[in-house]
Formats: structure tokens, C-alpha cells, sequence
């Protein structure tokens, strides 16, 4: 009997999950450990269950769904993604790699296939940097990347403490006991959305991630003097919004400027104190986030945007707080696991694109543990965390087939 991927039924169960969600259709809002994401989290464990995997979560809240292979002593081989969304995102991130995991394990048990290495689905906790300001907290730790001790400082923007919050949400346990031993995993394979345009403009159905781009994200608090928007004179202020603006074009330029495509840069937030309209602003924090494939250019640019803020700053008699919220190096994918996705495609008849991934994903940590590879479909335009974000059913079916061909393979 052939391997085969029961399309209509992972597809409406992509509809349902996206029914959990703090926001109106089609835009997706859930974010961690709010009652809608744990919804979303035990109607998926349920379904986990419904397939006979042994559900257990961690003490950060990362969920693992286990098809016991034969040889329990053998290592795991891992699949997985996060279904934690942003605000008003769309509803295939992380929840492809979720859903069609759960379903590539469910086409191998229909096809009568009995693994050796145990296979488990990873739903990864708070892969989203929405709501404690850094991403892949949940992977981060599985992989030691980060510490429990700096995992407990994190916050969120109501000043709650990622520990209160996540006992709250009913995580107990202790943050120490998060961090997998290195041989852990055998490998490790995600399905994702590619999130970027190039296979649907070069028309292939199929990705396979080489490398995954360096993440930064920084925090920039401009402090100026505030006042009355009538009494100030333009001579006499220090408004802390347009040296943010300043700042912001500065960075852009930095970004455009360094020589090549691969950099990018973000302000994805900027707050505005005291944020009235006949008051002259006198703080403003940007949040920023800076991507390379090249860990030393993304580090150059970095520096190129710090002097460059301080000279504004300086010029316009503000005064900025600056902090490093992460800078994380670029991972390699392992060419066993790149070899295994390739077999796939080749066996499924599907051409495949080489290439990189510009987001950062779960993989990315967990590439500090364990070999890993990532399967890329397109999605629409390339465009992904707003509602619109949209990939095909052929596609998500398609790399589902490879997903569950290559996990047969390596847990043979
Ligand atoms: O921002 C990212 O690259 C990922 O989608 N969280
Ligand atoms: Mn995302
Ligand atoms: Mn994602």
C-alpha cells in the first residue's frame, strides 16, 4: 500500500485550529499561555492522543507527542513547529509543521509502517517573540541556548514574569529540568511555510532549507524632554519621536547599505510616551530586529546602527538606553538530514529548491542539539504573519508526503 497524506482531513483541521484566535477571520491572534492558545494546545494534544502518541509537556510548556518505536533506547528522530501566532497573523505558520507532522505520522501508521527510532511531534512553546520579546524560548531552552535562570527574568509587556505566567497556565516543574541531553535526537525535520516568495516565483513546490539566517532583535529607549506642544519653541526641544525617526531611517540605511540582499532590518515597534497629541514626546522605545545569513556582516551592521543612533542622539540632545535582546549565530542544516529530504523529493517525483531560510524557526535551536533540515512550501506572495498568508493544499499536502517519507526513512 502505498504512503499516502489524508488531505481533506489535515486541511480542516488547519481550519479548526485557526478557529482558536483572539482576533476576527482570517487574521490569526494566539498567543502563549492565553486560554486560547492553551485551548488550541489540549484540542491538539487530544488529537495527538486520538493517534495513539504518549502526550507529555514540559516545564516551559513545550508539548511532545511520541510514536514509540521499537528500540526505545534508540534516539528520537523529532518533527514539529509552533502554533503560537502574532497579532493578526495568518494561519498556516508553524501550524503546517504541526498538523502535517501529526498527519505524516498517521499515513505511516495507515501504511502499515512500525518505526525502530521512536518518532515524536514537537510543538514547540512560545516560538513567537509577541509576547516575552524573544522568540523560540521553548526550543532555546530544550537546547540550553538559554538558561532557566534568564528565562525566569523574562517579561512580558504587562510586567508579568515568564515563571508566574507559565505556572498560571498550569506548566509546574522547574525551567532546569527543559534542556534535552545532546544525543537527544537523532535528527531533526520541520515542515514550514517558506515565508518569502522564491518558490512560487521560481514555481517549485518544494524547499530544502541549507541554512537558517542570524536573528538579532534590540530595544532602543530615546529619552528627550516632553512638554507643551504650544509653549516649547522649536529651538528648545529635544523631541524624542524625531530623533526615533532619525533613528529608524538610519537604520533602513544601514540594512540597504551593507552590500548585499541578505541583511535585513525591523522596526517593529515603536511606543510613544506620553503619546498625546499637544505633548511633545519625551521617550520612545523602537524595537528592532536584524537578520543576516552572515554572522559577522549581520554583527558590522549592528555596529554600524549602534554609532550611528548615538551620533543622532547626540546631535539632537536626547539621550538612549540601549539593550541586546538577542544575537544569535546562523545555523547550518545537517547534510544527512538535507541527503534524507532529497531522497524524498526525488522518490515523490517533486523538484526542489536549495535554499535559505530567512525567518528563524524552532530548527534553528535545535540544531545546537541535534542534526536538522527543514522543508519549505511556498505560500502566496511570499506573504506571511498577516491574515492573507495562504499555501496551497497541493503544497501542504505534497510536503507532507515528503515529510512523512523522509521520517520513515530515518526511523527505520
Ligand atoms: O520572525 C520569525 O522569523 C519567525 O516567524 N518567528
Ligand atoms: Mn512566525
Ligand atoms: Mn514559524
Amino acid at each position: 500500500m502505498t504512503l499516502a497524506i489524508d488531505g481533506d482531513r489535515l486541511l480542516s483541521e488547519i481550519e479548526t485550529l485557526a478557529s482558536f484566535s483572539d482576533a476576527e477571520a482570517p487574521a490569526v491572534t494566539r498567543i502563549v499561555f492565553t486560554p486560547t492558545d492553551l485551548k488550541a494546545r489540549a484540542w491538539m494534544m487530544a488529537h495527538c492522543e486520538e493517534a495513539g502518541l504518549a502526550v507529555r509537556q514540559d516545564a516551559a510548556g513545550n508539548t511532545f507527542a511520541r510514536w514509540e518505536g521499537s528500540d526505545p533506547a534508540a534516539p528520537v528522530v523529532g518533527t514539529g513547529s509552533h502554533i503560537d501566532a502574532i497579532p493578526n497573523a495568518g494561519k498556516y505558520d508553524g501550524v503546517v509543521g504541526v498538523l502535517g507532522g501529526l498527519e505524516a505520522i498517521r499515513g505511516l501508521q495507515r501504511n502499515g509502517f512500525r518505526p525502530k527510532h521512536s518518532i515524536e511531534l514537537l510543538i514547540f512553546t512560545s516560538e513567537e517573540p509577541t509576547r516575552f520579546g524573544i522568540g523560540c524560548i521553548g526550543s532555546r531552552l530544550l537546547s540550553g541556548t538559554l538558561s532557566a535562570d534568564a528565562a525566569r527574568k523574562l517579561k512580558d509587556n504587562d510586567g508579568n514574569a515568564l515563571d508566574e505566567v507559565r505556572r498560571a497556565a498550569g506548566f509546574g516543574g522547574e525551567l532546569e529540568q527543559v534542556k534535552l541531553p545532546s544525543d537527544y535526537y537523532k535528527a531533526f525535520v520541520e515542515l514550514h511555510i517558506e515565508q518569502g516568495p522564491l518558490l512560487e516565483r521560481q514555481q517549485i513546490s518544494l524547499g530544502i532549507v541549507t541554512k537558517i539566517a542570524a536573528p538579532a532583535s534590540l530595544r532602543i529607549l530615546i529619552k528627550g524632554s516632553g512638554g507643551h506642544a504650544g509653549g516649547v519653541l522649536m529651538p528648545d526641544r529635544r523631541d524624542a519621536l524625531c530623533a526615533a525617526a532619525e533613528m529608524i531611517l538610519a537604520i533602513e540605511s544601514a540594512a540597504r547599505t551593507s552590500g548585499t540582499i541578505d541583511t535585513v532590518a525591523t522596526v517593529g515597534i515603536c511606543d510613544v510616551f506620553p503619546g498625546a497629541v499637544n505633548s511633545i514626546p519625551s521617550r520612545v522605545r523602537l524595537s528592532v530586529d536584524l537578520r543576516d545569513t552572515d554572522l559577522g556582516r549581520r554583527d558590522r551592521v549592528m555596529s554600524t546602527i549602534e554609532t550611528a543612533c548615538y551620533s543622532i542622539a547626540m546631535e539632537r540632545r536626547v539621550s538612549i538606553d540601549w539593550e541586546l535582546v538577542n544575537a544569535d549565530a546562523p545555523a547550518d542544516c545537517a547534510p544527512s538530514i538535507i541527503d534524507a529530504l532529497s531522497e524524498s523529493c526525488r522518490k515523490h517525483q517533486t523538484k526542489f529548491l536549495s535554499m535559505v531560510s530567512r525567518a528563524y524557526h524552532d530548527s534553528l535551536f535545535i540544531a545546537r542539539i541535534a542534526p536538522v533540515a527543514m522543508l519549505f512550501i511556498p505560500c502566496r506572495n511570499g506573504y506571511s504573519h498577516r491574515p492573507d498568508e495562504y499555501a496551497a493544499p497541493e503544497d501542504i499536502v505534497r510536503g507532507t508526503l515528503v515529510l512523512a517519507e523522509t521520517l520513515r526513512v530515518l526511523s527505520e
